[in-house]
């Protein structure tokens, strides 16, 4: 019982240490950060190869007012209007943004002309494996509870047998 419980209370530990790696920063286009690139493929190959989770975190490393970012539809993305925007405009560099859902999403820069030399960004976030695991976590920490009403149950056990044992021993005495 009580071993069962310290195990339960090492499996929510690591399942919470699990969680907390698992979330990932990305800084968009590396060390070129958010701009026009001399490669209009630049993002595309920035992005191919990468992972993306749903509670990782982009990045768009770019100077206030030289660009900005927006979140658009596919059809925008290809077309590189800001018609069909998702939010809106984010003017403030560096700007973090969150992937908190899964499914395709495409990024632009509004600033005329770039999108069309290649600062848009395109891509893919699958859920994480640990978002599953973290709803059946909150049974796990409904269940972890009991185990220390057990635990000092079965210390209470224990008092108890000593004292009887004590009250046995008296009685041999
Ligand atoms: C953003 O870009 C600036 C200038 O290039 C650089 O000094 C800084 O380290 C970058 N930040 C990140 C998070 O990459
Ligand atoms: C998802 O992220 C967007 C942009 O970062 C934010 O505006 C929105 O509130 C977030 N939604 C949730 C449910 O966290
Ligand atoms: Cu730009």
């Amino acid at each position: 019982m009580e071993r069962s419980g310290r195990i339960f209370a090492i499996l929510l530990v690591l399942g919470v240490v699990l969680q907390c790696a698992v979330a990932t920063t990305y800084v968009v286009g590396d060390s070129s950060g958010w701009a026009v690139p001399s490669d209009s493929s630049t993002y595309s190959n920035w992005v191919s190869g990468k992972t993306f989770l749903v509670g990782d975190i982009l990045t768009f490393n770019f100077t206030t007012n030289a660009h900005d970012v927006l979140q658009v539809t596919k059809e925008s993305y290809e077309a590189c209007t800001s018609t069909n925007n998702i939010g809106s405009v984010i003017t403030t560099g560096p700007a973090n943004i969150n992937l908190n859902s899964t499914g395709e999403h495409y990024y632009i820069c509004t600033v005329s002309g770039h999108c069309q030399s290649g600062q848009k960004l395109s891509l893919t976030v699958s859920a994480s494996p640990t978002t599953s695991p973290s709803p059946a976590g909150a049974p796990t920490s409904q269940t972890t509870p009991p185990p220390p009403p057990s635990s000092s149950g079965s210390f209470v056990f224990a008092n108890v047998f000593v004292s009887v044992l004590c009250i046995v021993m008296c009685f041999l005495v």
